[in-house]
């Protein structure tokens, strides 16, 4: 019996250890939030996303956030304006980046304002050849208004 328990956690350790290694077909480079000011209930999630293989950014959701929604936001009319797009390509082995006044992950009717310096989880769903999918956890600091880090961070 004692051996079974034992052989049971070692297997549940070895799960934990080597899935998400395993697993990771995308990697997650320079994550980071943009801080909002008072009165702000939306906010933008950027980062450079690479996959292995093909795959696709499909959804995300955080608990800092009661919408969250894949964005692209493009020139229109001399405007800039946004939209939810149903996803966006990773080619294999190409770095795609997520940035300001482009692709980003939208954080919509925020529970709480995001400081500069906040740690904010946030879920990546991304789909994978044979539409297979995974999910990427991710805690993703808040850098301030301007998408500058919090001040002293190199500090510590
Ligand atoms: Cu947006």
């Amino acid at each position: 019996m004692k051996q079974l328990i034992k052989a049971a956690i070692s297997a549940m350790l070895l799960a934990l250890i080597t899935n998400p290694v395993l697993a990771q077909e995308v990697t997650v480079k320079d994550a980071w939030i943009r801080g909002t000011v008072p009165g702000q209930s939306g906010t933008g999630a950027f980062m450079e996303l690479t996959g292995k293989s093909n795959a696709r950014l499909v959804g995300a959701a955080s608990p800092a956030a009661k919408v969250v929604e894949v964005h692209n936001m493009k020139l229109e009319n001399g405007v800039m304006k946004m939209h939810p797009v149903e996803g966006i390509d990773l080619p294999a082995g190409k770095p795609v980046r997520l940035a300001p006044g482009g692709y980003h992950v939208m954080l919509m009717e925020l529970v709480k304002p995001l400081n500069a310096g906040d740690k904010v989880p946030l879920k990546l769903t991304i789909e994978l050849p044979g539409k297979r999918r995974e999910t990427l956890d991710l805690s993703v600091e808040v850098r301030d208004v301007k998408g500058q880090a919090a001040k002293g961070h190199h500090q510590h």
